[in-house]
Parts: structure tokens; C-alpha cells; sequence
């Protein structure tokens, strides 16, 4: 299944990997429910929301991210951007708690390799996370 695939093809390639679902997203090309929009990301529901309150945050621009392990100094200013919507949406979402979670390749679960924050919400969190 895709997930599977973009997980064993993708993982570890900065730039070479071909483009996922997300762009597909950010070109409107598929459906998705936008929570937040703005020059620098976009923000929408997750499709397999493990809480009430599930939101994906991605960079509108992927240039090299398609893990954080490569982000660099020159992607500050879009990491920064990434956390201040969550913290918008959060408020938006009137959460009383969150969390927010990046995946980071095979082992840390990540399946789509454009780089995307979760914030997960409407619930309450258990430590340590599976
Ligand atoms: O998370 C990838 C997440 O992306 C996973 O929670 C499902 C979600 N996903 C996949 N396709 C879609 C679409 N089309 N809409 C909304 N959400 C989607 P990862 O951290 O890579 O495991």
C-alpha cells in the first residue's frame, strides 16, 4: 500500500524523492479540510485521526524537507512558521492540551516524506507515546 512504499523507497533521500500526497494537497488537486492557510503552510485534517483533534501542518515549499533530519539554519524561518500556526490552531481549536509530533523515517513512523507536524488534541495524552 502507498504508505508502505514511500516508507521503504523515500526514506533517507533529501532531494531526489519524487513528490507525495501532500503536494497533491497543496495544489488542491485532492480534497482536504484547511484549518489554516498562509504564505508558508497549510494546515488540515489528518485522515486517520488518532484523537478528536488531529491537524497536519506542512511547509507549502518542501526544498530538501522532506524529513527534519535535513532541515538546516535556512529552514528556520519556515520551522518557526510551522509552530506558530500550531499554536493559532491549537487556540482555534480551543484545545485544552496538545501535542505536537513530527515522524522521522521507518523507525519513528513516518509514512509521507514531505515534512509534516501533528498536532493532536481533544484528549488526554498518555506518556511515553507508542
Ligand atoms: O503521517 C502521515 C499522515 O498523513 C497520516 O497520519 C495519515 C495522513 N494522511 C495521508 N493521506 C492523507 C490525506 N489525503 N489527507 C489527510 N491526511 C492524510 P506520518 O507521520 O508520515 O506517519
Amino acid at each position: 500500500e502507498r504508505g508502505r512504499w514511500d516508507t521503504i523507497l523515500h526514506a533517507g533521500a533529501r532531494d531526489a524523492a519524487p513528490e507525495t500526497i501532500f503536494d497533491r494537497i497543496l495544489r488542491k488537486e485532492i480534497p482536504s479540510t484547511v484549518v489554516h492557510e498562509d504564505a508558508y503552510v497549510l494546515a488540515f485534517r489528518d485522515i486517520n485521526p488518532v484523537a478528536p483533534s488531529h491537524v497536519l501542518i506542512i511547509p507549502k515549499v518542501r526544498e530538501g524537507l522532506t524529513q527534519l533530519r535535513f532541515a538546516t539554519a535556512d529552514h528556520a524561518f519556515v520551522l518557526g512558521k510551522m509552530l506558530e500556526a500550531a499554536a493559532k490552531i491549537a487556540a482555534d481549536e480551543k484545545l485544552e492540551g496538545f501535542r505536537l509530533v513530527i515522524n522521522d523515517g521507518p523507525k519513528g513512523g513516518q509514512e509521507v516524506y514531505h515534512l509534516h507536524m501533528h498536532l493532536i488534541g481533544g484528549r488526554t495524552m498518555k506518556w511515553p507515546p507508542g
